[in-house]
């Protein structure tokens, strides 16, 4: 695979709603869209950095300043045997895993394309449909989140996820609890608890929850082990799982009993599919979550979602839920069972619309090889 050229585009698009968690509220999204053509093919890949550095250090313009003075001008021109390969050139830089991940990912739908092959399939995923949930947000009122709840569970979705911060959360999960008793719900603070909290979660255990994920402070493992031992709920890791590495020392410290995987957090589906292998080989069930992505983002998400490991139903849900015209062909649909049906056409799988896009960029950088 000859990297011949990679072109950056930011493009701006408003959320259909609004979604708050413990750091903040988010109503549009800056997204960072990378393509690239290898020998004449062309692949496409998704930032998921935030608009600011709050789920973690990433965002928007840093992850521009970062794939432009870094990272593409690394890889453009390069000859790599595989996707996967492009993270071995880019090791040199540290961190930065959601901005390395976007290039990665488009070399993967490269390599599929060259292969003839789905993304799923080349992965080694296995599922010809996967189980979707919803993350719904901190809302204005608990009677808006139960509305929420209420179309969401009608539209088939097999699990719902609310945010929960100090002061929004063990009476918002009893109204939830009270009407709907036997649902699949789980919640996640992003990192709003301490320790002192520590009698507040343990009221949580009261709801038969699937799991809490990420209580803790996002640069943390081992604290999350002592909370877990005194919690009946399993705890999920999220923002402080970056590798396999991380996946495996979770496991050993008993930190958690479920991992949430995002390919952007952890720097490319290459590494996404290493803490998937790690995770089954210590027994621990992931999912995949979600940085409200567009669908070119989405497209990886589902793909990674077809590994044998992915046994809960992850955070990838219907375009429509966040867009009102996503950039795709069709857009990411969920059946009345809750599931995402994988597509069968070489690369991501679906159409990547272009004329739509260049609509919306608001600027655009191309990296070509010297020769
Ligand atoms: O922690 O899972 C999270 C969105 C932005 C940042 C962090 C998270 C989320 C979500 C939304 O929960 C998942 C989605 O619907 O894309
Ligand atoms: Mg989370």
């Amino acid at each position: 695979m000859k990297i011949e050229s990679i072109t950056l585009r930011e493009i701006q698009m408003p959320l259909v709603h609004f979604f708050e968690t413990s750091f903040g509220r988010t109503t549009h999204r800056r997204i960072i869209l990378v393509e690239v053509v290898c020998d004449g093919v062309v692949g496409w890949g998704e930032c998921v950095a935030g608009e600011g550095p709050f789920f973690n250090e990433e965002w928007t313009d840093e992850a521009w300043a970062t794939l432009k003075s870094y990272l593409c001008p690394m890889l453009v021109g390069c000859n790599i045997n595989s996707a996967g390969q492009s993270a071995e050139r880019m090791k040199m830089i540290r961190g930065h895993r959601m901005a390395k991940a976007s290039l990665e990912n488009a070399l993967w739908d490269v390599e599929a394309k060259q292969k003839k092959l789905p993304l799923f399939k080349l992965l080694g995923g296995t599922r010809q449909e996967i189980a979707c949930g919803v993350s719904i947000g901190i809302q204005d009122s608990v009677e808006q989140l139960l509305g929420k709840i209420e179309t969401e569970l009608a539209a088939g979705y097999q699990r719902i996820k609310v945010k929960v911060k100090p002061g929004w959360d063990v009476d918002v999960l009893r109204r939830i609890r009270s009407q709907w008793p036997s649902i699949l719900l789980s919640c996640d603070a992003n990192s709003a608890y301490t320790l002192n909290d520590v009698e507040r979660l343990r009221e949580f255990d009261a709801f038969n929850l699937l799991m809490v994920e990420q209580p803790l402070w996002s640069d943390d493992i081992y604290q999350h082990s002592r909370l877990q031992s005194h919690l009946q709920t399993a705890i999920c890791l999220d923002e402080s799982i970056h590798t396999a590495r991380d996946a495996a020392t979770a496991a050993d410290l008993k930190a958690c009993r479920i991992i949430n995987i995002k390919v952007g957090r952890v720097g490319g589906l290459s590494e996404a599919r290493r803490v998937h292998d790690v995770c089954q080989q210590h027994g621990i069930p992931v999912w995949c979550g979600g940085m409200l992505e567009s669908g070119i983002g989405r497209a990886h998400n589902i793909a990674l979602s077809s590994l044998a490991n992915f046994t809960l139903p992850g955070d990838v849900s219907a375009s429509k839920r966040y867009w009102a015209h996503d950039i795709i062909f069709p857009g990411v649909e969920v059946s009345p069972q809750g599931t995402i049906v994988m597509r069968t056409e070489p690369g991501i799988g679906y159409q990547v619309d272009e004329e739509r896009i260049e609509k919306l960029t608001v600027r655009k950088e191309t990296f070509a090889a010297q020769n």
